[in-house]
Order: C-alpha cells, then structure tokens, then sequence
C-alpha cells in the first residue's frame, strides 16, 4: 500500500517514501521536519548575526582616522618611516583632527540655530522640503508637455499720447519733470538699492525685498519711463538689469510684492520694449517663486527664499495664515509667464488657487483676508477692500477682461464678491459720502483706508459686463468712491490724502488717530481719478489729479527725491524719507496718463497690473486653447 502524499500547509506535495524504502512512522517524519526547521533556523541567526555584524559594527577604516597615533608605534612601516616620515604622518593626522573638529562645531552651529527657529517654522521648513521632493518625484514622472509657442502680443498705443492741448502738454510735461526728478535723485544717491532715501540720500529698503540689493526702483519705473520718453534713462535702467539683478541670493522676499513690482514690472518692459532680458529676467524669478507654492494646500507661502526655495508666513498673520491680497494676486503675471513660456507650471498653481477658494464657505459671501495654508481654513473673519484684501477682488476682474473677456468663470467670482461688498461693507455717511468699511468678527468698522480707494476705479472698470444691465450702477459707484476720496485729500492741509479716515461720531472722511494721517506718496486715488477719467472724461478728474500733484510737488519734494509726509493735517509736516518706488511706478504713471490722450494705452488692449504695469490683452484667437478654460489645471 502506498503511503499517502503529506500536504502541507502550502500545498506542495512531499513525495511519499519509495516502496521498499524503510518507513518511519508518521511521528517521526514530523520529528525530523522540525529537527530540519530549527537548524535551519539557527543557521538563519547566526548568518543574521555575521551580516549585521559586517555592517552595523564601527568601521575600523574610519576608527583609523582616529588612531593614526597608535599607528605610529604599532604598524612597523610607519617606524620603519624615520622622523620626517613620522612628522608628515602627524601632520596629516593633525589636519584630518581640524577637519573633523570643524565638522563638528558646522554641525552643531546648524542644530542651534534650527534650536532657535520656532517650532512652526521648523515644521514649516520640513513640510516645504518634503513637499519639495515630492514634487521632484511627480514632475519627473509626469513632465507635462510643454504647450505649443505663441505668437508675442504687441498692441499699440506705447508711445506719445500727446494731449492736444498746449495747456494740458504742459502739465503732462510737468508730471514728466518730476519723474525725471525722482528718478535721477535714485539714479545719483540709490542706484542698485532698492528705493531712496531723499533726504538721507542714500539707498534704502524693506523686509518686503529681503533686504537685498535688488534694483527694485529701476525694475518698477522702467515701463514709466518709456511711456514718458526717457529712453537714456530706460537703457540705464536695462543695462543695470543685464549686469546686475540677480535672483540666486540669500534673501527671504514677499511673493506677492516681488510678483506685482518684479515680475510684472519685467513683462512690461518686455511687452513694451521688446527687449528679450526682460523676459527672461522674469522668468528666472518665478522659477524662485514657485517653491513658496509647496505647502499642504497649494496655497503660497506668504514669504520664500530665493536661494533655499523654504517659505513661511508672517509672523503677524492671523493663526499662520496667508493673506488674501497677497496668494490672489498672482493671476495675471502667472498667465502671462504660461502663455510666453509654453510652461504650464504657473498657470496651474494659481488656478489651483482658485478652484480651492471657489470650494470653500464664505460668510455672508465675503471672503476673509486669513487662509491657513497648512489647513485650508479661514483664519480670522475679517474682510477688507483695502490692505489683505483689495488686489484680490482687482484680479478677478481683470483676469477677465485680460482674457479678451473670455475667463467668465473669473467674471462671475468678481460680480458675486462685488455683490456681497456692496450688501455687507458699502454705506453711506450721515452727510451722504459713500465708504466702504471693514467687516471685523460679524460688524462693520465705519473705517476707510487709502488703499480702498482704488476701488473707485475698479467698479467704473468692471460696469461694462456687469449682470442685470448694472453698467450706470458701478460708474455710479466708482463716481462716489472718487468723489469721497478727493474729499479725504481735500479736507486736510496739505491737500494729501492720509492712510486711513473715519465716518463716525460727526467725523467725515477725516484720520482720528495719529498713526494713520501719514501720506506715503501712494498712488490709489489718483488711479481711481484716471479710471473714472477715462470712462467720463469728466473734466473735474483732471482738476482732482492736478490739485494732487501740485500738492505732491509742494510738500513732498525735496532736493534729494521725492518724500513721505508724516501728518497731513500739519502745515509744517515731517518727512518719513522714504521714496517708494511705486511713486515711479503707479502715482506718476497715473497722473501722467491722467494727462494725456487715451490713444495711449488703450483700454481694449491693455490691463494693468496692481503695481500699474501694463500688460496686453491675450486676444483669444492667439491664446493655447486650454489656459483659459476652466477644466483645465
Ligand atoms: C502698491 O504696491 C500696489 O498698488 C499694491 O496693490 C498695494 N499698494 C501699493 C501702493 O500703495
């Protein structure tokens, strides 16, 4: 009888015994599997033990490094060396010690200072780091393909813009005196810097550009000086920027400010001039740019820097947040930098950007300036038209129209939030002054800033295409935002508007407080008087921006530059000797522009940037067929 197959647990026959062949009985075969099983278990420990003790056991070459000295009397050759020898052999030894000794002290300098950072930025920095890796690892499987090149929109209307009028040439030739004024003052005591200080007369700059030589005058003034026709200027101002600006420094820069004032500063003097470095200037620094994007939502850090690519947030923000004014003012510039590029990376970090915020609940329809990048949720419930929030609502608007009006996804967003500002933030003061307040933890602060004055411009530039047939409602609107502004510039001494003013307690567009009657030579009112210039040609735009310049001229000039006034309300007002350089970039170019014929660039080609640099419409028929759809990112 044939003994039966035995089947184990795995199901691999063990053949039965050969007939004839000595039978055990079944205890014994098991006995004998297990003897076999635990040798061979203890043949795995000891292979285990020999492994491990190959690797994991102190490397004796190192320990050699160690022992030179030992070596000297135990190794006979080393002896066999003489003194010379010997002497090289501890020289060498010596400086093997140093080099370990410095590596050392390296490592242990780098554990304190990462001792010193506080905890949020530690996780900050591993959080951004291994995002960063996997971010290596997914673009090298899916490199996307790059979009097909397109051809350079170059729209007319850069140049002249000649009024007619002798007696408006000459205030327009006024405005151009005293760009010349500021810019020859950076020229002589600030070149390189990134502002001026014109009393001081030296260079001058802020955390915002980290503090870095980075030209950030020259970059933002370039594309008003060749609308101005200062072409020896412009090419020193190119020539700086070929020689000099470089993006691979050690500096922790604002995204969002390096964004408006550099990048879109660059692809306006591109688009302008034709001129490639501009182009690829800009390009370089957005490549800086798009580690800051590396956070567990996509939502940008708010600062990053340049050379490690870590970011983080300010430290004043609500709760770590980023800040709406700042991550939703990136549109225009990362579009532009898709379309010149074929390089699809920028246009899909900001219309993540979008779908993400298009997601999320929003109280009473308003969107809070506060987003916690690392959560994706709104830190405090504060809404504001003005600082953290203004440049948001700007580029929805102006994604639009840059999109020739086919981004109606964008369009829509724009009129929903307009509709829930004019429910919840825009009232009317006792004498019948239209403001817009500030929406703090569910009530409304009777507050203004400076800064919300742009917003004039921006509902008179939004009435064409507004839904319902609303078009007279906005104009009507941006009127009354302007009209209110010139009213806080006009009820002060110096006829210089200040930072912030109140509709309370029989107060009308006045600053109660000290900190906030400073004028920092911002441009917002003047842009709102062009804007509403440009729709009306209501002759009192022109008469408001004069008033304004002249008081500029007056109290802000100096020998050195142009500077800040710290009170408004004095007549014998301090400097903060501080020229901005969005003094060059937006207060003049609006005032010039103001002045000038609107052949110059035209509105239907043209949408300018929240720093003012003008960028042309991306007429849909030369647009790659996916940027502007909304499925697409
Ligand atoms: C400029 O840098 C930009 O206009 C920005 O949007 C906010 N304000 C400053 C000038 O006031």
């Amino acid at each position: 009888m044939t003994a039966p197959a035995l089947l184990p647990p795995s199901g691999r026959r063990i053949p039965a015994p050969a007939p004839g062949a000595a039978s055990f009985p079944h205890h014994r075969a098991t006995l004998r599997l297990s003897e076999k099983f635990i040798l061979l278990l203890i043949l795995g420990a000891f292979i285990t033990l020999c492994f491990g003790a190959f690797f994991f056991l102190p490397d004796g070459s190192k320990h050699k490094r160690f022992d030179l000295g030992l070596e000297d009397v135990l190794i006979p050759h080393v002896d066999g060396m003489g003194r010379a020898g010997r002497q090289s052999v501890r020289r060498k030894e010596e400086s093997l010690r140093s080099r370990i000794r410095a590596d050392h002290e390296r490592a242990l300098q780098e554990a304190r200072e990462k001792l010193r950072k506080s905890r949020e930025e530690l996780r900050a920095e591993i959080q951004t780091e291994k995002n960063r890796v996997a971010q290596r690892l997914r673009g090298r499987e899916a490199a996307a393909p790059p979009l097909p090149p397109v051809p350079v929109p170059r729209p007319g209307g850069v140049d002249d813009g000649d009024p007619g009028d002798p007696r408006v040439r000459e205030k327009r030739d006024k405005i151009r005196e005293m760009m010349k004024h500021a810019w020859d003052s950076y020229r002589q005591y600030g070149w390189g810097h990134n502002e001026l200080k014109p009393l001081a007369r030296k260079g001058h700059s802020t955390n915002i550009f980290g503090e870095c030589k980075m030209g950030a005058t020259i970059v933002d003034a370039l594309d008003t000086l060749f609308m101005m026709g200062l072409h020896d200027e412009f090419r020193d101002g190119q020539a700086w920027i070929e020689q000099n600006l470089d993006f691979s420094v050690n500096a922790e820069v604002s995204v969002f400010e390096v964004n408006i004032r550099f990048i879109g500063g660059l692809l306006a003097a591109y688009y302008l001039s034709g001129q490639e470095v501009f182009k690829a200037k800009a390009v370089q620094l957005a490549e800086k740019l798009l580690p800051a994007f590396n956070t567990p939502t996509g939502i940008p850090w708010a600062m990053v820097n340049l050379k490690s690519g870590v970011g983080r947030n300010w430290g004043w923000a609500s709760a770590g947040s980023s800040i709406l004014a700042e991550f939703g003012t990136l549109h225009m510039e990362f579009v532009h930098l898709t379309y010149l590029t074929g390089n699809p990376a920028y246009y899909q970090k900001v219309m993540h950007i979008r779908k993400l915020l298009a997601k999320m609940e929003r109280p009473n329809g308003l969107y809070p300036n506060y987003l916690n990048p690392r959560t994706g949720r709104w830190g405090q419930h504060h809404t504001s038209v003005g600082g953290l929030g203004d440049s948001f609502y700007e580029y929805l608007l102006k994604a639009w129209l840059m999109s020739d009006k086919t981004d109606t996804e964008a369009r829509k967003t724009y009129d929903d939030a307009v509709e829930a500002i004019e429910r919840h933030l825009i009232r009317k003061s006792n004498s019948g002054l239209t403001f817009i307040g500030e929406w703090k933890n569910g009530h409304l602060e009777r507050k203004m800033g400076h800064l919300t004055c742009f917003a004039g411009g921006m509902f008179a530039l939004g009435a064409d295409g507004s839904p319902g047939d609303k078009a007279g409602h906005y104009l009507q609107l941006g009127a009354e935002i302007a009209h209110t502004c010139h009213e806080s510039y006009d009820r002060t001494v110096l006829k210089l508007g200040p930072e912030a003013f109140k509709f309370d307690s029989g107060l009308e567009a006045v600053a109660v407080r000290q900190n906030e009657k400073y004028y920092i030579l911002r441009p917002e009112v003047i842009e709102t008087y062009w804007y509403m210039w440009r729709f009306t040609h209501d002759p009192k735009y022109r008469q408001w921006g004069w008033e304004a310049t002249q008081a500029i001229d007056r109290y802000c000039r100096v020998s050195g530059g142009f500077s800040g006034v710290k009170d408004v309300y004095s007549s014998n007002p301090t400097y903060d000797d501080v020229q901005q350089s969005f003094f060059l970039a937006e207060t003049l170019k609006y005032l010039y522009l103001l002045f000038s014929s609107d052949d110059l660039l035209p509105l239907d080609s043209w949408v300018f940037n929240t720093e003012a640099h003008p960028l042309p419409v991306l007429k849909n028929k030369r647009v790659p067929v996916d940027v502007f759809s909304p499925c697409s990112g």
